[in-house]
Order: C-alpha cells, then structure tokens, then sequence
C-alpha cells in the first residue's frame, strides 16, 4: 500500500493533512506526510467541555449497550486492520508485522471490553448489622485523558479507551505530536463507530493535537479526574506531581529498563530468539524492549558470539517492507541519544559491537541504526538509565541470587524474564525474593505482552496497570453502599447514641 491509498482507505482528506503548523514527517525517509492543525487552548477548553456534556448523557447508558459500541468499532478495525497498521509504519517507523500486531491489539483489547461491558461486578459484603446488606459498586469516573507516545500511536489509547467508554466514561486523547496522523484516522474510525451504534453523545472521544503546553491544559483541568499517560519517567513525574496537586487520578505507564536472566539450564535457542525480538524488535522502542542480559557464566560463550552474528546478519532499512527486520529511530534527537550512551558505556570499559547509523546515503533524512551489542566488563555492575534505542547491555554472571538482585537495582521496573528449564530457578524468578517488576516472564521475552494481562510496572515506572485483568477498576469510582431493610436504626462497632 502507498501513502494515498492509506489516506484513501483511511478516509484521510487535504484539509485534516495539510494547512496547519505541525510537519510530520516519516521516520522511514524524512519525507512530509502532513501539516497537521494543532489545537489551541481556547479549542482545548471547549472539547474538555462537550467531554464532560458527552460524559453526563453516556453514564446513564447500560455497560452491555455501551459494550456495543466497542464491538462496532473493533469489527471497524477488523476491516481496516491492514490500511491502519500500514499508517503505523508511515508515521512512527515501525516494521509493517508490528504496525499490524498494533492494531490487533486494539482489535484484541476491543473484545475484552465487549466481554468486561457484562462483567462490571461489585461485591456483596456481610454486614456486621441485622436487617443490613452492604454493597459495592462500581461507578463511571468522567471524562478521561488519554496521553500517548510516538511508540505505540494508537494501541496504547485503545487499550484506555476501550476499557474507559465501557466503563461509561468520555474520554480525551493528547497523542504524541510526532504521530498526531494516526491518532486524527483512529478518531475518524472511532466517529464512525458512533454512527452506526446510533445512540452516543456527540463529543465522547475529542482528540486534541500539539505540543507539551496542551497536554498540560488536560493534565490541570480538574473537569479530568482520571489521566492515563504513557512516556518517560520525566514526563510522567511531572503529569503525576500535578494531578496529584488537584487530587486527580493517575495511570502511569513510563519508561522501563528491561533484563533477560540468561541461566546454565537455559533452553539456548529459546533464548536466543526472545533476546533478538526483545532487543531489536521495534528499532528498540518499545517499553518493555530488553536493555540488559545477564548470562551465566557457563552459557556465556555459546551465547553471545551467536547473537553477535545474527546482530551482523540484521536486514535494516524500510520498514514497510516485509523483509525488513529493523526499521528507523524515531528521529535524529533519538539517533544523538542513542550515540552518546554507546559513548559513555565505551568510557566505561565496555565493548561495542555495531551502533553506527546505516542507510545514511540512501535516506539521509531518516536515522536508521545498527542496533549495538556492549559487553559490559565485570567493574561496572549495572545501568541505570533507559536510552530509547537498541542497545543491549551484556553482563556476565555466576550466582543467580546476586543477577536477580543486579536486575532489580534500577530505578524502573516494568518489565523482566528468566529463561531456565530448571523448575527452582523459574519459581525463586517469580516469587516475592525475585523480580520487582510488573512483568515477570518465564521463557519469553521481555516485551510483546497480551493484552489479557494487566499491563505495567512498578518504581519510576510509575505503578499504572491499564489493559486485562481487573485494571478497568482504575477507570472507575468505588461505591461502599449500606442498606438497612428493618424498622431499626442499629450503629456500627455497637455504638449507643441517646435512648
Ligand atoms: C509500550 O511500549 O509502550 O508488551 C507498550 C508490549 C506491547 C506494548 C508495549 N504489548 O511490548
């Protein structure tokens, strides 16, 4: 598919694309696909108005009928599953099989919904008084802000959005101004989705495109109870210090600093595709991209010379095409970023195998790199930070006891996997003395996560779980609700006040 036929299919027009003053361009060669209108903060304040209108009308609409809308817009996504993924592509880089596995994650987090819009279940809880029943339910919250990243454009506000309107609430999305195209065809999608269910307020999804300034009108208006963001752990430091400063509720999902624990009972083969998924994968722009490997000191040799070679063998360049392994960085400031961490780790006394950047005759408007191996030596004993880009930090070890903890010692901690055959090793991996991380994986890789699974991680990772699993709690409002059925008025803990 070319770019006009993903607008054609999209049903992209010049007048969304073009006229206004943030450029998009494709990270695959530089080239413009848009000038896209930004919205300003008086057009901010009325969508976040017409939110909270849409909210009121959607509340009172039943969960199953609101699930209805979801299943539409997931068999919208089913039929538009190819166009869609291949704007991805354009727009953030991505290889065309992960743009597609990103919109069947929509697709995918769009059934759970269905199936959630029937199953929005609060207790029944004893109470202590006769002729007293105790229930809690599970209330819709409001308008929610949605945050996204340029990394996964429209999977991230799908799992969000899916969960929130189910829940009965209106939500507001602030994509990344580098992917701001795929956010406006997904709203259309959505628009669309609400035509054909025939009975949502006008203004239950508003988009609102620019730069920092406008997420921050999202991120203090106390119309917004609840603001999911996605990105770094600066950002979301800052989106969490404010929210919390109006008594607001945060889902953070930040950044990761990812480990696979290579043990001597390793299935090796196993491992070695997990690592080269995990780290290669997605240019290393993922969250859950692997960062470090820790491998046993009596695997090391037959390991790492053989990612080694398949780290030389990598097909780069465009990622629309379907041998492609590794498409580009982002951009050039990603492309600087990733330069000066190789510099530092080679400071360090560490080992550098690939990491320059490739292609740069053939697109010298885009940044593509050879992802970048570092064998780190035994003096350095971690890293602590997370660089957006492939790079893969090797460290050698000897007690399993003493990886787990080196595994542990960063500030993030989203994601993690052990690879072992050893039944003891697996389960130490996953008990309270193993990961501290969100995501602990046995046998597989450190990204790619289903959707059926609550999704994120803990410290500076920021302790949001959004997608499976009860994370749907997080879009709503608890209601404790005593009910007294008798002709008395009993008081709890037997309290006896006048006569
Ligand atoms: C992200 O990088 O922000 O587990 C999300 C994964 C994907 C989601 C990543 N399902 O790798």
């Amino acid at each position: 598919m070319n770019k006009e036929e993903i607008f054609k299919s999209l049903d992209l027009t010049d007048a969304e694309l073009k006229g206004g003053s943030l450029y998009v361009n494709s990270p695959g060669d530089g080239s413009l696909i848009g000038h896209i209108h930004m919205t300003d903060v008086e057009d901010a304040d009325h969508k976040i108005h017409d939110s909270v209108r849409a909210f009121k009308e959607w509340r009172t609409v039943p969960a199953p009928k609101r699930g209805e809308l979801i299943r539409i817009f997931g068999n919208i996504l089913r039929e538009k599953k190819e166009a869609l993924g291949a704007l991805v592509t354009l727009e953030c880089g991505k290889i065309y099989q992960e743009g597609l596995g990103e919109v069947q994650e929509m697709i995918d987090i769009c059934d759970f919904a269905v199936g959630l819009s029937r199953q929005l279940y609060g207790l029944t809880i004893a109470s202590e008084r006769p002729g007293h029943k105790m229930r809690e339910y599970w209330q819709p919250l409001g308008p929610v802000g949605i945050i996204s990243a340029f990394n996964f454009p429209v999977a991230v506000w799908a799992w969000n959005a899916a969960l929130a309107v189910v829940c009965g609430n209106s939500v507001i999305w602030k994509p990344s101004e580098k992917t701001p195209v795929t956010a406006i065809a997904v709203q259309k999608l959505f628009e669309r989705a609400c035509a054909e269910f025939g009975e949502a307020p006008a203004g239950l999804s508003q988009l609102i495109i620019g730069e920092r300034n406008i997420g921050e009108e999202l991120v203090n208006d106390h119309r917004v109870p609840l603001i999911s963001a996605t990105g770094s752990c600066r950002m979301g430091r800052d989106v969490g210090q404010k929210v919390a400063a109006r008594f607001g509720k945060t889902i953070l999902e930040l950044g990761g600093n990812n480990a696979i624990i290579v043990t001597p009972n390793a299935d090796l083969d196993l491992a070695f595709q997990g690592i080269l998924f995990g780290a290669v994968g997605t240019c290393g722009q993922r969250c859950t991209s692997t960062r470090r490997l820790f491998v046993h000191e009596d695997v090391y040799d037959q390991l790492v010379p053989r990612l080694k070679e398949a780290y030389g063998g990598l097909s780069i360049g465009d990622p629309l095409d379907e041998k492609t392994l590794v498409g580009p960085l982002i951009d050039e400031d990603s492309f600087n970023n990733m330069q000066k961490a190789l510099e530092k780790a080679a400071d360090q006394g560490g080992e550098v195998f690939g990491g320059g950047r490739a292609l740069q005759e053939m697109y010298p408007d885009a940044y593509y790199v050879h992802p970048a191996i570092v064998e780190m030596p035994a003096s350095v004993d971690n890293v602590r930070e997370e660089t957006f880009a492939p790079i893969l930090y090797i460290f050698k070890y000897s007690d399993l006891e003493t990886a787990i903890e080196r595994q542990n010692d960063v500030p993030q901690g989203l994601s993690s996997s052990i690879f072992t055959t050893d039944v003891c090793e697996a389960e130490l991996f996953t008990s309270e003395a193993g990961s501290d991380c969100g995501i602990a994986n046995v046998n597989i890789g450190t990204s790619g996560a289903e959707i059926g699974g609550a999704f994120g991680g803990e410290k500076e990772t920021g302790g949001g779980r959004e997608s499976g699993s009860d994370a749907w709690k997080g879009y709503m409002r608890r209601m404790t609700s005593t009910l007294n059925y008798s002709k008395e008025l009993p008081l709890a803990q037997g309290i006896k006040f006048g006569s």
